[in-house]
């Protein structure tokens, strides 16, 4: 096959050039409008060029008479045109389907894209960090996981404010009253030790438990010198911390400076006989025990033990927020299968991120009740102060 281009102001002077030219079986491949370019363009006319594909053998053209020349000519008129209209059906064609395709095409890229942006999505929730296409929820989000807020309960947080409707003109300070409201209503209402002037032959049992090192014995001094100091109450310690050396020591430290006694127990006996002691003057006895780690099961169950001989035991679980979360979690986990307690937050002078208090108190529905700030005894421990935590977590002390 061989090509050529033919060059008329119209399209049908065009072909028929080419069919004049190459014969019938002649294949129109291409038909092109050229504007004229370049100066004076405006005052050239318009050219229709067509390119035509033949096979690459000379045409004969025979000697006829006058009659049968015109009648030939006729009739291969006709059928040029009629050709050359079927050639072009055939073209128009060809470029529907072509926009057919092109608009597939488009559309399915435009499918593609939703499916990727709804696969981004859910991938951040379960993998990731979530990307919110509001600003300012996106800097809250940022700014609570900074804090130490599990990503899933960051979003359950600002899951009220997405809710609200015309999120594009949010007020900041809606955002903030919201999440605020939705924190404190996680943490809930704070546990205060209570103790009351008691009846001879009665005193509160208040037991710390918890793992080493996170302040249970200087934090019952803490407690202590309240009750001592502001409410007059008479305390007795017992400690059942044996292990560890100058343990008992500490305690009786402490318990020289507020003026009370210590009993040192060694089993369960020892205990249920040092409480009938000294509830007799006490109003309340604060029970110390030796830290023990929430892998050791043996260690646990001789706390349960102990435990379980104590009348009325009020327990509870020091914890120190510097303590990596998920060791949190399992701490309080395996302290939950020998008691029930509430649990005490020590050494927030240490962080400044205290998203584990509010994820604990979600994940775990424990009731939370002091927090510890410092070494000095006794000025360095309050009541958990949700609406500080709150304050705190949202950035605006
Ligand atoms: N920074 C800071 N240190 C604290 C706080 N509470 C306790 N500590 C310190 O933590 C250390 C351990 O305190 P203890 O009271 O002995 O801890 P414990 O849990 O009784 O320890 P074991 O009996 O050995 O398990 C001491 O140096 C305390 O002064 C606090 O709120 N902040
Ligand atoms: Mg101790």
């Amino acid at each position: 096959m061989k090509m050529k281009k033919y060059e008329a102001t119209t399209e049908q002077q065009a072909i028929e050039m080419v069919k004049n030219e190459l014969g019938m079986d002649a294949i129109i491949l291409n038909i092109k409008k050229t504007q004229p370019k370049g100066l004076f363009a405006f005052f050239r006319k318009a050219k229709v060029e067509v390119t035509a594909a033949y096979e690459d053998k000379p045409v004969i053209k025979e000697q006829k008479s006058e009659k049968e020349d015109k009648t030939e000519k006729d009739s291969f008129n006709k059928k040029l045109i009629e050709k050359s209209s079927q050639d072009i059906k055939k073209i128009a064609q060809q470029q529907e389907t072509i926009n057919e395709l092109e608009k597939k095409l488009s559309d399915t890229e435009i499918l593609l894209k939703q499916v990727m942006q709804k696969l981004t999505v859910s991938s951040h929730t379960v993998d990731g960090p979530r990307k919110y296409d509001n600003a300012m929820l996106q800097f809250f989000y940022e700014k609570l996981i900074s804090q130490g807020v599990s990503a899933k309960i960051t979003e359950i947080l600002l899951q009220d404010v997405e809710n609200i409707e015309d999120l594009d003109n949010l007020d900041i300070n809606l955002i903030v009253k919201v999440v605020y409201n939705r924190i404190i209503s996680i943490l809930g209402e704070p546990k205060v030790l209570k103790v009351h002037k008691t009846e001879k032959n009665y005193a509160k049992n208040v037991v710390f438990i918890g793992p080493t090192g996170v302040g249970k014995t200087t934090t019952i001094a803490k407690l202590s010198s309240q009750f001592i100091f502001n409410d007059k109450l008479n305390v007795g310690f017992i400690t059942a911390d044996t292990y560890r050396i100058a343990a008992v020591e500490q305690l009786k430290t402490y318990a020289d400076i507020l003026d009370s006694e210590v009993g040192v127990v060694y089993n369960c006996d020892d205990i249920i006989e040092k409480i009938n002691e000294f509830k007799v003057i006490n109003d309340v006895i604060f029970i110390d025990t030796a830290g023990r780690s929430h892998k050791n099961l043996e260690n646990l169950n001789e706390l349960k033990s102990f435990l379980d001989v104590i009348p009325d035991a009020e327990v509870y679980l020091v914890l120190s927020i510097t303590t990596k979360y998920d060791d949190l979690l399992s701490i309080i986990e395996a302290y939950s299968k020998i008691s029930d307690f509430k649990i005490i937050f020590t050494k927030l002078d240490e962080t400044s991120c205290l998203g584990s208090v509010l994820n604990i108190c979600y994940e775990t529905g424990k009731e939370i009740s002091y927090a510890t700030n410092g070494q000095n005894v006794p000025d360095d421990i309050d009541i958990i102060r949700p609406e500080k935590i709150a304050r705190d977590l949202l950035g605006s002390r």
